[in-house]
């Protein structure tokens, strides 16, 4: 009787543990980098959450470059470059393409808010 009461117990730690390593894994945000702007510009993302940002470009060499953040990522076209983060501070964080990419390489601009729960 015992050994069944630790059998179950043994069970219900793995199943229980799997289940809460499949609610932690990261949201992932697909970014797309084309002359002269990013698609979405703009993300929302929870204070203290993990997100993998999930970079590719459509056309020439970029960059996001988000200096609140510490993002500096080279994105290129046939490649998806990940950045992982997990703010700890709320606010509003700029970013933009670090890499001159033409004309309107400067209009082109990325913001993120980072919200309290
Ligand atoms: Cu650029």
């Amino acid at each position: 009787m015992r050994y069944r009461f630790w059998v179950l117990c043994l069970v219900l730690t793995v199943v229980c543990g799997g289940r809460s390593f499949a609610q932690s894994s990261p949201t992932r945000i697909e970014i797309h980098a084309h002359r002269f702007s990013f698609t979405p510009a703009e993300i929302t993302i929870d204070k203290g959450a993990t997100v993998t940002l999930a970079l590719t470009s459509d056309d020439v060499p970029h960059s996001l470059l988000i200096e609140g953040l510490h993002i500096n990522a080279t994105i290129t076209k046939g490649h998806v470059t990940e950045v992982t983060l997990t703010p700890m501070t709320d606010g509003d964080f700029k970013g933009k393409c670090g890499r001159f990419c033409g004309s309107g390489h400067g209009s082109m601009l990325f913001m993120v808010h980072v919200v309290e729960k």
